[in-house]
Order: C-alpha cells, then structure tokens, then sequence
C-alpha cells in the first residue's frame, strides 16, 4: 500500500486529493497546522480514514518529523496562503508560506529520503500580465500580486531541485478550479453563494468588483487526478492543467443567477472595494501536454460547474434555514 503525504488537506484540493488517494488504496496522511479551532469541515466524512498530522510550511522540522515517522512514497504540497487579495495585506506571510514552504519540504525531502516523488500545486497566476494566449509550459511569468510572485520562486525551485538534485519533483500549473468545496471569499462561491441567499431572500443585493476578469475555470474533483497522473508519469516536469475555454465573471454571474430564474444585472452592484490594485485580466490554458502525456482532460463543462455550485449553495442554505 503506498503512503501520500497531502499538505493543505483541509483545502478545497486536499479534500478532493485525499478522497481520491484513498479510493486507490494509498494510506493518507494529512498534515494540517494547529488552530484553536477545528477545520475539518471538507475532510469529515473520510477523517476516520485519514491519519491525520500536525505540521506547518512555517516549521522545517516539522515536516522533517512527519518524514521520517510516515516515510510518504509521495508528497503532494497543497498547502499555502492562496488567497491573492490577502496577499498584498500578508506580504511577508504569504511569501514565508507560498514560496518557502516549497523550500522547506524539498529540503526535508532532500535530507529524509529523496526518492519520495514531489508534487507542487503551482498557479495560472503565475502568468499574470500575460504575454501569450493561450498559456502553456513555456509562457513566461509576468506575476501580479505577492502570491503570484511567492508562486513563481515555489516553481522555480521544484524545477532546481529537480535539476541539482535528480529529485522527482513536478510542477502542476493549475488554472482556476472551482467546487461547492471552494473558499467563500474566491468569486465563484461568493457568486454561488450569493444567489443561494438571494434566493432564500436572506439577501438582496451582491457587491463584487471586475466582472470583466476572464479565468479558465474547471472542477476541482478533475485536476486532483491531474495531481496524481503527474506522480505515476516516468519522469517529473511542469504540466499546464486547465479547460482551455475563457469565461469572464460576468458570464458566470449571468449563469449562476439564470439558473434559479433571476436576471444577475437586477443584484450585482459594483464595489470598487473588491477591485486589485493589479489585475490579471485574462487567464486561457492550453492542456495539450497534459492531455497528450498524462491522458488527462477535464469532465465536467463550465455551466455544469456553475450549476453544480448554485445547487449545493441553495440546498445547503435552504437546509440551514429550516433548522
Ligand atoms: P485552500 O482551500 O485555500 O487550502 C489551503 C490549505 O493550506 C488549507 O488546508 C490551509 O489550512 C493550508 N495552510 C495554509 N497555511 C499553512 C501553513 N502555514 N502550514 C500548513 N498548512 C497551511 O486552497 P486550494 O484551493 O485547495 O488550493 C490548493 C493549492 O493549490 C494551494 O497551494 C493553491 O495556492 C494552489 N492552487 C489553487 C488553484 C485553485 O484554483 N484552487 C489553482 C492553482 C493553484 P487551514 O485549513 O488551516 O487554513
Ligand atoms: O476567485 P478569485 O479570487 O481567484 P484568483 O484571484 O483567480 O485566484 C485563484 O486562482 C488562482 C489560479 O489562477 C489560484 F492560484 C489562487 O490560489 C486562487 O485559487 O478571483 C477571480 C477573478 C479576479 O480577477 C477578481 O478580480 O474574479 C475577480 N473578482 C471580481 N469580483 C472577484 C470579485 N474576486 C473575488 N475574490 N471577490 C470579488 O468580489
């Protein structure tokens, strides 16, 4: 039975990856970061499965701890600050996490036993401004907020440890990807979230900012399996993985709101307090290595995505509501 070792397993991704794992038969360990309070919500109905960790990106030995008790055959470092609005607020923070924490467990893996395989969950915000549409493997990176610029060191040194090292260590370029899962603050599941409420007449209006920002945005549950196809492949490398379709959050306002019979433009109110001091205007993937190397392509389409997150919200909200 191999052993996964998943940071970040309270996340959205770590959810999806370790319930994935666990279904292939891996032994799961979680790390996760100690807090006053419990974070498990994503991670309930399979923590009795799961052996779960303390550790932190912050604290080398911890990882060199975890290491050297559950002697993991694969790493997956999910973990991170990855919110890019807190990441002009929580600079310093952001990059100790984003971009350190990288460093922090290729060196334990490094001293502990380098033949564990290494996946690190990079970004599309890496390539920021873009220079090139659509963006694949040999973009260049024009990052624009401190997490894009902590994103582009955590890749650049999975890429040096691999080649100072010889270590197994991959780099998976994800584009946006999107679950009932998702953070509350990420602009899907506020939207999602938000016509759950307006619905349920909890709420009457929603402030978001740009909603002429364009993402690539798929399903979380898919690119966990990206994740994974990645560490099985013959050798480590830098996979761009995302939908190669573009849709701004306009169109998925004007899906989100349409498919509980509500016209979005009558709630949406534009707030200049949920702008960016930098935009990354246009995010568009072009998978073709992934889908030719690793077999992958995506299954669930933009409006089934957007639908699948309304419906969750309004049967989790309409839950709450009759307690
Ligand atoms: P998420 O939901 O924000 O989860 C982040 C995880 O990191 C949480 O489990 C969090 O723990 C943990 N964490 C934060 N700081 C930590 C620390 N100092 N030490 C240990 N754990 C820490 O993120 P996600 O959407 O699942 O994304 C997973 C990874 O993929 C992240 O690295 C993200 O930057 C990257 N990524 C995401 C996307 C996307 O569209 N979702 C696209 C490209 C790349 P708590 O629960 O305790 O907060
Ligand atoms: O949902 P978002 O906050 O995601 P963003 O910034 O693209 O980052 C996510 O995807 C990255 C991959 O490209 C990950 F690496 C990262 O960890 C994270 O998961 O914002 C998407 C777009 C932005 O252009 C933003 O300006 O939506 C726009 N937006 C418009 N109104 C808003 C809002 N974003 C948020 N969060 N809240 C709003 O009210």
């Amino acid at each position: 039975m191999p052993t996964a070792l998943v940071t970040g397993v309270t996340g959205q991704d770590g959810s999806y990856l370790a319930e994935l794992l666990l279904g292939k038969g891996y032994q799961v360990v979680g790390m996760v970061r100690r807090s006053s309070t419990v974070t498990f919500e994503r991670i309930q109905h399979i923590q009795d499965d799961l052996i779960i960790v303390q550790g932190d990106l912050h604290d080398q030995s911890s990882l060199v701890s975890i290491l050297e008790e559950h002697k993991p055959d694969e790493v997956y470092n999910l973990a991170a600050q990855s919110f890019v609005p807190t990441s002009w607020s929580q600079a310093v923070l952001t990059g100790e996490v984003t971009a350190m924490g990288v460093t922090r467990m290729l060196e334990a893996i490094r001293l502990v036993d380098p033949k564990i395989r290494f996946y690190q969950a990079s970004s599309s915000e890496m390539f920021g401004k873009v220079v090139e549409a659509p963006q694949r493997e040999s973009t260049p990176f024009y990052p624009r907020s401190p997490y894009g610029v902590a994103k582009v060191y955590g890749h650049w040194i999975t890429v040096n440890y691999r080649e100072s090292y010889g270590l197994f260590s991959t780099s998976g370029i994800l584009f946006n990807h999107e679950s009932p899962r998702r953070g509350l603050e990420f602009v899907t599941r506020k939207i999602s979230h938000g016509v759950a409420r307006i619905k349920q007449g909890l709420a009457e209006e929603l402030r978001l900012g740009n909603l002429d920002a364009r993402r690539d945005w798929g399903f979380a549950g898919d690119y966990v399996e990206a994740m994974w196809l990645m560490l099985q492949a013959e050798t480590p490398g830098d996979f761009v993985v995302g939908t190669g379709e573009t849709h701004s959050v306009r169109e998925f306002c004007e899906i989100a709101f349409g498919h509980v019979g509500l016209d979005y433009q009558k709630y949406v109110v534009q707030d200049p307090r949920f702008y960016r001091p930098a935009e990354v205007d246009l995010l568009i993937s072009d998978p073709a290595r992934a889908r030719s190397m690793l077999k992958w392509q995506p299954k669930v389409g933009f409006r089934q995505l957007v639908e699948m997150m309304v419906d969750a919200d309004v049967t989790r909200i309409g839950d709450t509501s009759r307690v």
